[in-house]
């Protein structure tokens, strides 16, 4: 397939731009355009190859897409979460799976370190992660526990200067391209605790996960423990609990509520430039009511999510968001960009499922960030919870 060019245009229907600082549109820009450049031409191809882009990992680096809010003096960027949740925005316009890399990079592997670690292990691994040096991914999940990690079974044993870690993890992003694993582990007293891996720690191995027909391509991968000496230095000393892992959770839930807006757009674009260029009856396709109801409907949802975003990024960066509001945002903008993605591909018609643009490829990557971080059930379950103060999960 010969590399295409990118005419995507930003739809800001109600000039929120106006919300945005000098700061943030430079720094939406300059994403953006290297998104255009470097991820538009190419991602098709990685796609359908099911291949992840490697080299994509020092360019996010290099262009302070990981751990824009952490400290400089660790590497980050020491920005406010607009600027992070425009960042993720823009890498999914161009594919959720770049959005993926950046955001377990930053969310669930620097964050934790930087929140929960000694000052050792932040100077240690914080400016590689940073620069893209080092890849890192998150153990959570577990082949029988994902829904209620509370219930998982990995587990580490003491051993005097080190612990013994068994168990596996499955469906972990990055694991098979990973230098570094922050993973979740039950002690002998049932407490959950963070650890950070190393490849190449005997025992330690990352099978690739095989046959998606979704994130084809972000890597995905299980982690298996047999046996891992883990130095007791590896344990992150300040939590203790699933409050550890769920603190990461919400960080990067904010970024997919902001990223699947971006694939959202991108499928809007498209569908917008193809209705007004594709003719049938004599006529353009976008001239009939039944296609202008579906662009209406994608535009009113897009305008509705924006705003929602900006809002939670505004108070996210005064630290007043709440992880049930975190939550509602996840929920509303995958629901929103599923069903846009959808009808975005209806209206490119057979040329809707082809490879020829981004819309089927974001509609079947979106199936899984509907998933992942806690199910569309999962976090209306939390918002129902905080409503009622009933709990219906269990
Ligand atoms: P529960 O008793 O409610 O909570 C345990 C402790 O954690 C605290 N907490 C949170 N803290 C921060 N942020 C949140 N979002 C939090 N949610 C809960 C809570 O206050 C409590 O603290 P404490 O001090 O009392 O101990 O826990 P539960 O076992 O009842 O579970 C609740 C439930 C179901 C909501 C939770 O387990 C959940 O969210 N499940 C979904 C699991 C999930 O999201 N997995 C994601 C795996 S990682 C992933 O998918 C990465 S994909 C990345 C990519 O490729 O982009
Ligand atoms: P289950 O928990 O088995 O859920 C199955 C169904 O039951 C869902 O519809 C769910 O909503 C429903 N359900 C569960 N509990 C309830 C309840 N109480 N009430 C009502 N309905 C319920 N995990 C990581 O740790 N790290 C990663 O990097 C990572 N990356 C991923 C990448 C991909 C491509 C995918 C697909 C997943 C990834 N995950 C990762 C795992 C992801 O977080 C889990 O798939 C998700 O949390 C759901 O767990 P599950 O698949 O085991 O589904």
């Amino acid at each position: 397939m010969a590399a295409r060019t990118d005419p995507f245009q930003s739809p800001d229907y109600y000039q929120l731009d106006e919300l945005l600082t000098e700061e943030h549109w430079l720094i939406r820009e300059s994403v953006r355009q290297y998104v255009k450049k470097e991820i538009s031409p190419i991602i098709e191809d990685y796609a359908q190859r099911a291949e992840f882009p490697v080299q994509i990992v020092k360019q996010l680096g290099d262009l302070g897409c990981f751990g824009p809010t952490i400290p400089e003096q660790y590497g980050g960027g020491g920005l406010d979460y607009i600027s992070y949740g425009l960042m993720m925005q823009e890498l999914e316009r161009g594919d959720s799976g770049v959005r993926s890399t950046a955001s377990v990079q930053g969310s669930l592997v620097m964050f934790p370190i930087y929140q929960y670690g000694n000052e050792e292990q932040r100077k240690k691994y914080l400016p590689r992660l940073a620069s893209g040096e080092w890849l890192g991914c998150f153990g959570l999940t577990e082949p029988n526990h994902g829904s209620d990690p509370s219930s998982m079974l990995t587990h580490i044993k003491d051993a005097g200067d080190h612990v013994i870690l068994n168990g596996a993890k499955m469906w972990i992003s990055n694991a098979p391209f990973a230098q570094v694993a922050v993973v979740w582990a039950k002690d002998e007293e049932g407490i959950v605790r963070g650890l950070i891996l190393e490849r190449g720690m005997e025992g330690f191995s990352t099978p690739t996960t095989h046959g998606k027909w979704s994130l084809r391509a972000s890597a995905t991968g299980e982690l298996v423990f047999d046996n891992v000496k883990v130095p007791k230095a590896n344990i992150l000393p300040n939590v203790q609990g699933l409050k550890g892992p769920l603190g990461c959770l919400t960080k990067a839930r904010f970024g997919i509520a902001w990223g699947t807006i971006g694939a959202a757009m991108d499928c809007y674009d498209t569908a917008l430039r193809y209705a007004k260029e594709r003719v049938q009856f004599d006529k353009p396709i976008g001239a009939f009511q039944l296609q202008q109801k579906k662009l209406a409907e994608m535009i009113t949802e897009i305008t509705k999510a924006q705003l929602l975003n900006w809002r939670l990024g505004v108070l996210m960066s005064e630290g007043r968001a709440t992880p049930q509001q975190v939550s509602m945002a996840k929920r509303n903008s995958c629901e929103v960009a599923q069903q846009i993605c959808r009808d975005a591909r209806q209206i490119l018609g057979g040329m809707g499922i082809t490879g020829e643009y981004s819309v089927m490829r974001h509609m079947m990557n979106i199936e899984s960030v509907i998933t992942y971080e806690g199910t569309h059930d999962i976090h209306l379950l939390i918002t129902g919870m905080d409503i009622t103060g009933f709990n219906a999960f269990k």
